[in-house]
């Protein structure tokens, strides 16, 4: 278990959320009448990579994430959500705005301390004038998905010399 003194590498990455309004058909088939929005929050590789025309890149993250928590507000069951495989989200229906604790646990090999991101769920359009006011929802529908995305980058700073390979190599 050899340190790699003085160096530090680092992954880039987004988290964030894309969200839609609901049809009223949609709404009807859900155990939840007041939902007016499906929504995903994920954590992806901001690596860009060929042919992917998702936000984000479609780099799987799992060779050095372990697990995600999405911790949601608790008016939702179960509100700690963890994730152990790509891809790393998770999608709900809802009618309001949040904020959501992103925890994200390396792989055991890494020796590295859990991290933790803050991403407040978007799910009104931001509209060009700038006007504050939430647009009704079948403006909003016209408008097409809400993006709400964080660009970031988790670094390891004098990282163990297997976790750098196990990174260099991927
Ligand atoms: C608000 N502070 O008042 C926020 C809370 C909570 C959103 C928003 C689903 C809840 C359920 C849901 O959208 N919660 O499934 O019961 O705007």
């Amino acid at each position: 278990r050899v340190r790699v003194r003085g160096l530090s590498i680092y992954r880039p990455i987004i988290y964030g959320n894309t969200a839609t309004v609901l049809t009223s058909r949609e709404r009807d088939a859900l155990p939840h009448p007041d939902h007016t929005h499906r929504w995903t929050v994920a954590v992806r590789s901001a690596a860009s990579e060929p042919d992917s025309d998702q936000v984000g890149g479609a780099d799987d993250l799992s060779y050095f994430i372990k697990r995600v928590t999405f911790k949601l507000h608790d008016t939702y069951a179960n509100p700690s959500r963890n994730v152990d495989k790509s891809p790393f989200e998770v999608s709900e229906t809802g009618w309001g705005e949040f904020e959501i604790t992103i925890r994200i646990t390396f792989i055991t090999e890494s020796g590295e301390k859990a991290m933790t991101l803050y991403h407040h769920l978007k799910l009104h359009p931001w509209t060009a004038s700038g006007d504050p006011e939430i647009p009704p929802l079948d403006i909003a529908m016209k408008l097409g998905p809400v993006h709400s995305w964080q660009y970031d980058e988790i670094v390891f700073n004098d990282p163990y010399q297997n976790f750098l390979n196990l990174l260099t190599t991927h």
